[in-house]
């Protein structure tokens, strides 16, 4: 494989998917780090010569890059056990992937990051207003996991895959956003479980 450069911000849990996939796979990132806060992402250079998007994470791969964390974990995982073998199962897995940009991110790690980046006393009108509609949904996206994981080990076909990464990078530090993980106990069974696989690595890590 080419040389693998993560252009991240590495507090973010979209760019700790494609570390903790890379991690899992033996893979070697060469990691280069972007202050989002400091509007890193939106500079000339970066959104002519990384994201046009003006976010991170970006995987490059030789000279090509590939934003989109989803796309980039799908690319070092292509061809591995983390991605089923089986046809139904590996679009069960992209279909929990897009449930997870849809449905879990946009809430959770949005609360994640005004309230442990921004502060609940600097948010906006527009995001003070936006606060409980993003806390009912990200409370029904955890609902929905917990019953799904009432029910199986792990997301897909029982076995630990792209969509279980996917889904654990902004759920095991949703608490950050002030959802409580203790409400949702087979979550907290499988982040248990996440955690404890050979490879795994930490957010912080
Ligand atoms: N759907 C994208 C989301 C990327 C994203 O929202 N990145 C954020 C950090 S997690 C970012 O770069 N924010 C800085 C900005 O928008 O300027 C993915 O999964 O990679």
């Amino acid at each position: 494989m080419a040389n693998l450069i993560l252009h991240e911000y590495s507090a973010s849990g979209n760019c700790y998917k494609i570390r903790l996939t890379a991690a899992h796979l033996g893979l070697k990132l060469d990691r280069r780090e972007y202050d989002i806060m400091q509007g890193e992402t939106r500079s000339d250079a970066f959104l002519t010569g990384v994201n046009a998007n003006g976010r991170i994470p970006v995987l490059q791969v030789g000279d090509d890059f590939l934003p989109e964390s989803s796309a980039a974990c799908f690319y070092l995982a292509d061809g591995s056990p983390l991605i089923p073998a089986d046809r139904f199962d590996r679009a069960d897995m992209l279909r929990w992937m897009f449930w997870e940009q849809y449905n879990h991110e946009p809430n959770i790690a949005t609360i994640r990051f005004w309230m442990g980046w921004i502060g609940e006393d600097n948010l906006t009108e527009l995001q003070r207003a936006q606060l409980p509609v993003k806390r009912a949904a990200g409370d029904a996206a955890l609902t929905l996991m917990d019953e799904h994981l009432a029910q199986t080990p792990f997301f897909v076909g029982g076995r630990f895959s792209l969509a279980d990464i996917a889904l654990y990078a902004y759920t095991h530090v949703c608490e950050d956003g002030g959802f409580e993980l203790h409400r949702y106990p087979a979550v907290q069974a499988w982040i248990e479980r996440v955690a404890a696989l050979p490879g795994h690595i930490a957010i912080t890590d």
